[in-house]
C-alpha cells in the first residue's frame, strides 16, 4: 500500500485537512493506496512556488543547461522503467505489453523532443519603410507564459501528462500538475525523477484531488495560473473555462471524441482489419482517438463484421502483468456502469449484438475489477445514443455505405471532431475523403501513429487550439513584437 502527498517547492507535502482518498487498482477493485487530496491552501502553496521559481533559478538558467536538464529527465524515466510501467499499469489495469510499449516510452519521448524543438523555433522580423527613409526593424521575441496548470485523465497518464509537461518546461515555463484522481502515481513518480536530476524546486509541481470543489477546480482558476491546458472530457473542458473566464486565462483543451473508422472497399483488408481492432479495442477502448463508428462499404461489411468480432472475441482479459494477457478493465466502477448503461440502451434501441454486450467471467481473483466484453453492434439507427455519444469503452457500432459523399456525411454528422481513419488504397479517394473530414486528425491506412511534430488536437467540441512541434510552443510561449526605429 503507498501513500502519494502533494510535490510543491520540491517537498511532499501531506494535505492540511488531513484528508485523503482511495487509489482503487481496476483489475481487482481493490485499494492499493492512499492519496492525500489537495484543498486550497495547497493549491495556494503550489501555485505560489511556480511563480517564485519563474524568476528564480529555472528563469536565469540558459536554454542549453535547461534542455540537458529535460535530457536527464527522460533518461531517468527510462531508467525507472520497470517502477514506472508498474505504477501505470495498476493503476490503470492496462495490459504491460501495451504500457511498456507506447505509455511509458512516450513518457521519456515527450520530454526529449520538446527539449530538441525549443532550440530551433523561429520567430519573424520584418523591415518597415518609414517617410524619413531609415526604416524601422521589426522582430518577435518568444518568452515563456508563466505558470501552467495542467490537467490530465486517467487514461494515458505518465503519456498525457507529460506530453504537456514537456513542452511547457522546454519553453521555461513552470507548472502545476492536477493527475486524475484515479492515476496519481506515474505523476507521483515524476516529481521524484524532477528532484533526481535536479530540476529547481517550484518548477515543477503536483496537487492531488477531484475536480469540482476540489483541486482541479481550486487550480484551474486561480488567478496565479496564466494558462490552463487540459485534456479531458468535452464538458469539463466548458466548466474549466467558466473558472477561467473571470481572469481570461489562456486554455488549451484537447477533449472528447466520437471517431469515425471508414473502410471503403478498395482497401487493403487485413491491414484494415488489424488497424480497426487497435482503434476499437487498444486500451479497452479507452483511446480518444478510438473508433467507435465503423462505416464498411457494403460489398466488404458482411466479411468485415463477421471478422472483427471474431479477433474481438480473441481478446484476453487478465492481469497486467500476464503476458497472455490482451485487454485490461475499465478504469473505475463509474465508468463501468456508464458504459454498461450504452450496453443496454444498445439493447433497447434494437441493436444486433454481433459479439459482447455484457461481462466476461473471470477468476475469483479478479472478479471485483472493472470488466466488461468487448462489443460490436450492427443495426442501430444514425441518432441512437450509442451512435452519437462518446462512450470511451471497447465498443463501436459498424454501418455499412454505398458512396464516398454518403460516408463523409455520415463521419461528420457529429458535434466531436478529433480525429478519423480512412482506409483505402486508392490515393485520390485518400486525399479527398481526408480534405474533407472534420477532425482535426485524420489517419489514412493508419491508426494512433504519431509523429510529435504534428499538430494535434481537435475541432467542433473536441478541442482548442492545437498541440504538438512548434504548435506547443504557440500555447506555451507568449510572442512579443519589439520595433526599433532606425
Ligand atoms: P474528465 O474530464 O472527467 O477529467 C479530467 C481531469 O479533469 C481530471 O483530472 C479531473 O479531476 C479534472 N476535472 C474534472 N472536473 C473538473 C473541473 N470542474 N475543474 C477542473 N478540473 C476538473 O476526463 P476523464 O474521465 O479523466 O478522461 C476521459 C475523457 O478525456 C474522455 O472524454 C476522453 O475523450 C478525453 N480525452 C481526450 C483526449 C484528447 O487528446 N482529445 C485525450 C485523452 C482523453
Ligand atoms: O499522442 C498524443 O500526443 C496524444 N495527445 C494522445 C491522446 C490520446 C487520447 O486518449
Amino acid at each position: 500500500m503507498f501513500e502519494i502527498r502533494q510535490f510543491i517547492d520540491g517537498e511532499d507535502v501531506p494535505s492540511a485537512s488531513g484528508v485523503t482518498f482511495e487509489d482503487v487498482d481496476p483489475a481487482t477493485g481493490k485499494v492499493i493506496g492512499i492519496v492525500h487530496e489537495a484543498g486550497r491552501a495547497e493549491v495556494d502553496a503550489a501555485v505560489a512556488a511556480a511563480r517564485e521559481a519563474l524568476t528564480g533559478p529555472w528563469g536565469r538558467l540558459p536554454t542549453e543547461r535547461r534542455m540537458a536538464l529535460l535530457h536527464q529527465v527522460a533518461a531517468r524515466i527510462e531508467q525507472r522503467f520497470d517502477e514506472f510501467l508498474a505504477a501505470e499499469c495498476l493503476d490503470t489495469g492496462k495490459p504491460a505489453s501495451l504500457a511498456s510499449r507506447i505509455d511509458i516510452p512516450r513518457g521519456a519521448a515527450n520530454f526529449r523532443i520538446f527539449a530538441d524543438l525549443v532550440k530551433n523555433v523561429p520567430t519573424e522580423s520584418f523591415m518597415l519603410d518609414t517617410p524619413d527613409g531609415e526604416g524601422a526593424l521589426n522582430y518577435a521575441l518568444r518568452r515563456p507564459k508563466g505558470v501552467i496548470a495542467v490537467v490530465c485523465p486517467w487514461n494515458l497518464p505518465l503519456l498525457l501528462m507529460t506530453w504537456k509537461v514537456g513542452p511547457a518546461l522546454a519553453c521555461g515555463n513552470t507548472v502545476v500538475v492536477k493527475p486524475s484522481e484515479e492515476t496519481p502515481h506515474t505523476t507521483a513518480l515524476l516529481a521524484g525523477v524532477m528532484n533526481e536530476v535536479g530540476v529547481p524546486r517550484g518548477v515543477f509541481n503536483v496537487v492531488h484531488g477531484f475536480g469540482p470543489d476540489s483541486a482541479g477546480e481550486y487550480l484551474a482558476g486561480h488567478p496565479g495560473v496564466d494558462g490552463v491546458t487540459f485534456t479531458g472530457e468535452s464538458i469539463t473542458g466548458s466548466a474549466i473555462m467558466a473558472g477561467c473566464a473571470p481572469h481570461v486565462t489562456q486554455v488549451s483543451f484537447e477533449l472528447g471524441g466520437k471517431n469515425p473508422g471508414i473502410v471503403f472497399a478498395d482497401c487493403d483488408l487485413d491491414k484494415a482489419l488489424e488497424g480497426t481492432m487497435r482503434s476499437v479495442f487498444a486500451n479497452c477502448g479507452q483511446v480518444c482517438l478510438g473508433t467507435e463508428r465503423v462505416y464498411v462499404q457494403r460489398p466488404l461489411f458482411d466479411d468485415f463484421v463477421e471478422r472483427l468480432a471474431k479477433t474481438a472475441e480473441e481478446l484476453r482479459p487478465g492481469a497486467w502483468n500476464d503476458e497472455t494477457t490482451t485487454i485490461g478493465p475499465l478504469i473505475s466502477a463509474t465508468h463501468r456502469a456508464k458504459v454498461l448503461g450504452y450496453y443496454k440502451q444498445a439493447l433497447e434501441a434494437g441493436a444486433t449484438v454481433v459479439t459482447g454486450g455484457g461481462v466476461p467471467d473471470l477468476p475469483d481473483d479478479l472478479a471485483g475489477g472493472h470488466w466488461v466484453q468487448p462489443t460490436i453492434w450492427t443495426g442501430l439507427a444514425d441518432d441512437a445514443a450509442p451512435v452519437r455519444e462518446e462512450i470511451f469503452g471497447p465498443c463501436c457500432h459498424v454501418r455499412p455505405f454505398d458512396d464516398e459523399d454518403e460516408v463523409v456525411a455520415l463521419a461528420n454528422d457529429t458535434r466531436y471532431g478529433l480525429a478519423g481513419a480512412v482506409w483505402t488504397e486508392n490515393l485520390a479517394r485518400a486525399h479527398r475523403v481526408a480534405a474533407r473530414l472534420e477532425a482535426g486528425i485524420v489517419w489514412v491506412n493508419s491508426w494512433f501513429l504519431r509523429d510529435l511534430r504534428t499538430p494535434f488536437g481537435g475541432m467542433k467540441h473536441s478541442g482548442i487550439g492545437r498541440e504538438g512541434g512548434v504548435h506547443s510552443f504557440e500555447f506555451y510561449t507568449e510572442l512579443k513584437n519589439v520595433c526599433i526605429k532606425l
